[in-house]
Order: C-alpha cells, then structure tokens, then sequence
C-alpha cells in the first residue's frame, strides 16, 4: 500500500503539466524576464514532467529591489509578529505535506517517507526552534577597560538582504532552513532553488503568501546557477549570501562577493569518516554505517563515505555492510518499500560512475555494486570499495553517491587513529562506535570536522550547529550560531 493518496499524485501531476512554475518576486507569482523556462527531469524514469520559470539577472535584480524595499518593514516587525509567521508557515507545511513530499520524491528521486519525514515535518521543526530565536536575539551589557564612567552594550542587528543559495539534495528543507533563521533575524531574503529540483521551493512561495508574509520578505528566482545563482552572488545590494552547495561554487562565491564585501556563510562539501574501534556494539554500528552512505543515494554533505575498522573486526564491519547493499530495496521514490532513490540527474550519475571506474583504475577491490541499473532512471547499485588508501580520488574527493570506501586499522594510537581519519581537505563531520567512552572523546577532540556523532546520533538537528572545518565552509548554520550569523554586531558606548 502507498503511504499517500493516487488522488494527490493525479492532482500534482495534472497541475505541473498545467504549465510552468513560476517565479515569486513581491508577493506575485510571476513569468520570467526573459520568458524562458526550464525543463523538471523525474530521476526514476529521465522523463521530463514539469518545467519552471529560468530566471537571470534581470529577475534577481528585480527580486532584491523587493528583498531591499520590504527590510525597513519586516526588521521593525515586532518579533513576536515574526515568530509567529514562521509557526504559521510550520502549520501550513505540516498541512500541505502530502503534496509537498510528492513533489519532491518525484522532483529530487528520494524516497517518499524520506521527503515527508526527513523534508516536510524537519522543516516544520526547523521553522519551529528559529521562531523560538526570534524574540530571543539580544546584545550584552559590557565593562569598557577605558577610564571614566561608562554605559556600554552591543545590539545584534539583521544583516540586511540575504540571497540563499541551495542544491538539490534535499532542496525543500534546505530552502526552509535558510529562509526560517533570516526571517527570524529580521532579515529579508532571494532564494534561489537548484535547477535540478525547483518545485518544491515554488509550493514554498505560496505557503508564505498564505501564512500573511509581507510583500518582498521571501522572494523566489527559479533558474540555473551560472546566471540566476551567480547574478545573485555578484549583486551589490545583497549584504549576505547562505550558500549550500559544492566547495568549487562555494570559492566561486567568494570571489564574486568581493565587490562590496558580503556576509558569507558556506556549507560545502565533506568526506566525513565513520570510525569502527574493535569493542564497538556492531549490530548498531554495522546498520547505521551503511544507512550513512546509502541514505538519499549518498547524496548527503555529512555522509559518512570513509569507513576506518578495526582490522579484528573489519570482515565482520564489511561484510554486513555488503549484505545489507544487496539487500537494500532500490527503486522510484514513489515505489512501495524503497529505500534507495536514483541519484539525481544524468550528470550526477556520470560523476558517480566515473569515480567508481577511476576507484577500479586505480586498484580498489568492489567489494558490492559498482554497475548502474539498467532501465530507464539514473539509478546506481549501493556500493562498497576495499582495497583504498588516502592518495586515491575516491578516498579524497567526494563523490556524492552511494559508494563507500572501507579502510583498517590496527591497534595504533589514537592520534595516528585521528591522523587517518584527518587525511582529506575536508572536514565536515564524522561517526565513532566505541563502548570505550574515553577512548571516543580523545578522538573526538582530535578529529578536524564540524560534528562528531558517537554511538549514532540524529541527523541535521535545528538545534546543533552544522558546517565545517577546512574546505566543507565558513560559518555554521542551526543553532545559536546558526541565528547570529544572520546579525551584524554593534557596539554601543556611553560616556557618562
Ligand atoms: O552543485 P553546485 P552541483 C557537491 C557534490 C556534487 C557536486 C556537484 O559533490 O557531486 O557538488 O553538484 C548554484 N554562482 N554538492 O554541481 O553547482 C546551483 O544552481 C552561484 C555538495 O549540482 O554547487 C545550485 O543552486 N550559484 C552539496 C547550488 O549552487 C551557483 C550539495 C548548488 O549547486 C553557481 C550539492 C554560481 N556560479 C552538491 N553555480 C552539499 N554541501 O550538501 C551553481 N550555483
């Protein structure tokens, strides 16, 4: 039995063939500049099924002077009047949930329960704890070390315009967790959706509208990252860009920010290491070390794609995480039981394969997998590569699919333990299944990423910062530093 209604999906699907999505500029649903469109692929099957506006610079353009004119308005709002438009808008996702989960299962290829547990009620979460922020922003009292007799105090002030720039992976809860902490700051944004999934970001413009958002506080330009993302990166009257996406875009931002010295915060990319000690409870440890490289089709930033084991144990660790490859249902989002999606485009699939035969090149075993599924949909088996070392592309890059490259060690030190797992220019999170708990906290504090999860943990939590050390980004997003990131900080003296 569907977990969703064939009513809905005749419904979705007859409205998206109705004709394109379009752009949400100033409270209006409105055609591109160019009158240009883009086609919406189906990643289970290749076939096109929708399309959306494509918009460029003339679109962002017009999309900040509505972020730059509502400002004023939406930073003197009362907080509480902006808490309680983003419970709204949490209430309004919650009731529209079906089609948005839908939507995205169809547009992105995720599983449906993913995009409803992991996309929609995450995101009603997500617009939950930042509402809770917003009356809670406040500066601090200070001692200036100065002679004289002093009033000091900060104000946190909303950085201005924002432009959100978000890919593809999950493309409805990223939108949601860029726009939730601006708005909440008192800021007023341009959300750009990936070209490769823009529709749920579309039914998000009309949520907005209904939850009584002021004209120009969100603003939403469908179109391609070169024109749309990059106009936006470049324009000058966007005081900060949020970014989630590929560390090379993520430096492309940066240079393109230069011209009047934006606010950034970047998310990027990672090749997180899950870390398996000899003692470690293997019936947890084994399920959530394959769900952390297979779930979403490895298309997470935080996957866990390089699996250290305990050389005792490593036959064990592997071969569970091979029988549960084979025996992991992969298929359309909207199938009955799948458990793995296809990856998201043709492109996608291209890179994955192409870093599976670079693995095979350059002498690693494929343990499980390695082929792309015949038949229509970009789908890719789960898979597993022994045999790899740091010096390898697979082990150093990432790769963004299904593809997990399992490594041993032995009974070294944990600094040589830490060094290993260190060994990549990225840093944003990892994993470690120990029962030994100081051995786990040593390698905690030695590990060089964002987050460490030991003995399983949630995935993006709102209230756990997330971002990384080195190449994964500046900044953190979700929790208090999630929120600040979105203010400038004034110092206030009075000379008394
Ligand atoms: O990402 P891009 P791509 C990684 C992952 C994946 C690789 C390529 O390794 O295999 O990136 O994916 C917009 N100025 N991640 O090429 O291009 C684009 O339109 C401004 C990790 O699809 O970075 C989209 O909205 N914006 C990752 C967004 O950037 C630009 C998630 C992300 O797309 C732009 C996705 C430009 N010049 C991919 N060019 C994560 N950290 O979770 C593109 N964009």
């Amino acid at each position: 039995n569907a977990p969703f209604s064939s009513d809905a999906l005749g419904a979705l699907r007859n409205d998206l063939g109705a004709g394109a999505r379009k752009l949400f500029i100033a409270n209006e649903f409105v055609d591109a500049v160019s009158g240009e469109t883009f086609d919406v692929v189906d990643p289970a099957t290749g076939e096109i099924f929708a399309s959306a506006a494509s918009g460029g610079a003339a679109d962002i353009d017009e999309a900040v002077k509505a972020a730059r004119a509502a400002f004023p308005g939406w930073a003197a709002t009362p907080p509480a009047a902006r808490a309680d438009i983003l419970l709204k808008l949490a209430d309004l996702i919650v009731a529209n949930g079906e089609r948005i989960a839908l939507t995205e299962s169809l547009d992105n290829g995720m599983p449906f329960m993913m995009a409803k547990f992991g996309g929609v009620m995450g995101a009603a979460g997500v617009l939950k704890y930042n509402a809770g922020w917003a009356t809670k922003i406040a500066g601090e009292t200070l001692t200036p070390s100065s002679p004289g007799e002093w009033h000091a105090f900060t104000l946190r002030e909303p950085v201005g315009v924002v432009g959100s720039i978000v890919p593809w992976n999950f493309p409805f809860i990223m939108a949601v967790a860029k726009i939730a902490p601006a708005l909440a700051a008192g800021c007023t944004v341009v959300l750009k959706p990936a070209e490769q999934t823009p529709l749920s970001a579309v039914i998000l413009g009309e949520l907005l509208q209904e939850a009584g958002l002021p004209e120009g506080v969100v603003n939403i330009v469908t179109g391609f990252g070169e024109t749309a993302g990059a106009a936006l990166a470049a324009h000058p009257d966007v005081d900060k860009v949020a970014f989630t996406g590929s560390t090379s875009v993520g430096k492309a931002i940066v240079h393109a920010s230069t011209g009047n010295l934006k606010r950034l915060s970047l998310e990027l990319g990672g090749k997180s290491p899950t870390v398996i000690f000899e003692d470690a409870d293997l019936d947890k440890a084994i399920p959530a070390a394959a769900m952390g490289i297979f779930g979403n089709a490895g298309q997470v930033c935080a996957a866990g794609s390089r699996l250290f084991v305990h050389e005792k144990i490593a036959d064990q660790v592997i071969d569970g995480i091979v029988e549960r490859a084979k025996s992991l249902q992969v298929g359309a989002g909207l199938a009955p039981g799948t458990e793995m999606g296809p990856l998201v485009s043709q492109e996608q699939l291209e890179r994955v394969m192409g870093y599976i035969e670079s693995g095979a090149g350059e002498g690693a075993e494929i343990t499980v997998g390695g082929e792309r599924i015949d038949g229509s949909g970009y789908f890719v088996q789960p898979t597993v590569l022994t045999g790899t070392a740091s010096g390898m592309k697979v082990v150093d890059e990432e790769i963004f699919g299904p593809v997990l490259c399992a490594m041993r060690f032995g009974d070294e030190e944990i600094d040589a333990i830490a060094a290993q797992a260190n060994a990549t220019d990225y840093g944003l999170s990892s994993a470690i299944w120990t029962r030994d708990i100081s051995n786990a906290l040593k390698l905690a504090k030695r590990l060089k990423a964002g987050s460490v999860r030991i003995n399983g943990g949630s995935g993006v939590d709102p209230a756990m910062p997330l971002g990384g050390y080195k190449q994964s980004g500046w900044g953190r997003e979700n929790g208090s530093a999630g929120i600040l990131a979105y203010t400038e900080l004034k110092a206030v003296t009075v000379a008394l």
